[in-house]
């Protein structure tokens, strides 16, 4: 019975419409088991699909895959072809509830505390707008994009493609702000950010806190953002204040920050030691694995996703390089015997953003097995297959992400 559910959320999702993941689904009893543990419940055939929670309510639904009241991702036929993820479809994830609305009502008088710089000092967003300002768009991405194809049942939100978008950020650059306090203590390693929510009762702090870690290379990068796509950062994305660290995946960018400290080592938070580790599938987190901060190359199909053309096609999809900016972006619509390049759509926005590419294919009547290969301009190539690991971190293998497409 669960397997039929599970069948059908597979076919209401373009991204999971396909004979091998609905195989893959049918195999993984154990997965589904582990998945309803952590609250997710699948969409059953004539259940009303779920809403929108309040903190998100803005949203366009439709847009949305709504997994849990904490996770939701933009459906693969929403994310489109701009260079700019409209804001109201941007996935959101929250590792705790989030914090009161009305934290954003205010977004001047929010303080952050910075500690580990010659001069600690706690300073409010309104200061911080008088110390420099920056808009870098950038690729927001969770480690757990493209979960779902895992085979082993990976235990976490069952995220296909869409846990992913590229947005506009504006703010400080945190090297402005720490320049100003006197520069990092020396011995510094690490920049570690806080979470300003307010913690469940009768926990262990640590082992619920949303605290990271990423080191200090990032300082030439990471901006303390205030707006979002040119507005003021709503609080469903981490207003009044966000560390951004461009092309670090989704984690590392710690909404409602409260607290930044230069250190030597790295928290001993959960979420730090053992989450968001790569590890090989039975083994358990542990800090000496390596932990989920730049980005890999990465790219997918928007469209078409199930019917094309009888004649041109024009194949959309989105690519990004982590850290790193893009040289190229192939695609194959017989499932990666053949490729021809394809073009870049519209302005290239930097090196954290993503590019959605576009190429024309002529297809007759048949079945075609479309999937895309992004190289950045380290000559780094998307693989074909995944690095199996115990949580499904990462995946950035194109045969997984690729799309079956009739033309009739
Ligand atoms: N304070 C705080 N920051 C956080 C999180 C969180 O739960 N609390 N979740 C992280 C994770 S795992 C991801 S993928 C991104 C999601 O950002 P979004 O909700 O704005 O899309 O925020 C990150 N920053
Ligand atoms: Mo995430």
């Amino acid at each position: 019975m669960k397997q039929e559910t599970m069948l059908q959320r597979g076919a209401n999702d373009p991204g999971l419409n396909n004979p091998a993941r609905r195989k893959l689904l049918l195999g993984s009893a154990g997965a589904m088991a582990a998945v309803s543990l952590l609250g997710f419940v699948p969409v059953a055939r004539g259940e009303e699909p779920k809403s929108l929670p309040d903190y998100a309510a803005w949203k366009e639904r439709n847009a949305l895959i709504v997994h849990s009241a904490n996770t939701m991702e933009t459906r693969r036929d929403a994310i489109g072809n701009g260079v700019i993820t409209p804001s109201d479809r941007l996935f959101v994830r929250n590792n705790l509830p989030a914090p009161p609305k009305n934290i954003a009502d205010n977004p001047d008088a929010w303080e952050v505390k910075i500690e580990g710089v010659r001069n600690p000092r706690t300073l409010t967003v309104g200061e911080l707008k008088g110390m420099g300002v920056t808009t870098v768009a950038s690729v927001l991405q969770c480690s757990g994009n493209g979960r779902a194809f895992f085979p082993h049942g990976a235990s976490g939100t069952q995220w296909t493609v869409g846990a992913a978008g590229c947005v506009m950020w504006t703010g400080v650059p945190l090297k402005d702000v720490v320049d100003a306090l006197g520069g990092p203590d020396s011995g510094a390693r690490y920049i570690t950010s806080t979470g300003g929510e307010s913690l469940p009762d009768g926990l262990d702090p640590k082992t619920v806190i949303v605290e990271r870690s990423v080191p200090t290379d990032a300082l030439e990068s990471a901006i303390l953002a205030w707006e979002m796509n040119d507005e003021p950062l709503t609080h469903t994305h981490g207003g009044p204040l966000r560390m951004v660290i461009p092309g670090y995946y989704g984690v590392n960018n710690v909404k409602y920050v409260k607290a930044i400290a230069f250190t030597e080592s790295q928290t001993d938070a959960k979420i730090q030691a053992s989450g968001y580790r790569v590890r090989d599938v039975g083994k358990k987190g542990s800090p000496d694995q390596p932990s989920m901060w730049e980005m890999n190359v990465k790219s997918w199909v928007t469209s078409p996703l199930e019917t094309g053309q009888n004649g041109r096609n024009m194949i959309y999809g989105v690519a990004f390089g982590g850290t790193v900016a893009l040289d190229k972006v192939e695609v194959s619509t017989d499932g990666g015997k053949n490729w021809k390049q394809a073009r870049f759509l519209g302005p290239d926005l930097g090196p954290y953003a993503w590019r959605p590419f576009v190429a024309a294919a002529d297809l007759s009547a048949g079945e075609y097995s479309i999937v895309s290969r992004a190289t950045d301009t380290r000559g780094n190539t998307q693989p074909e297959g995944r690095t199996e690991n115990e949580r499904g971190y990462g995946h950035n293998g194109w045969k997984d992400h690729g799309v079956t497409v009739t033309v009739s």
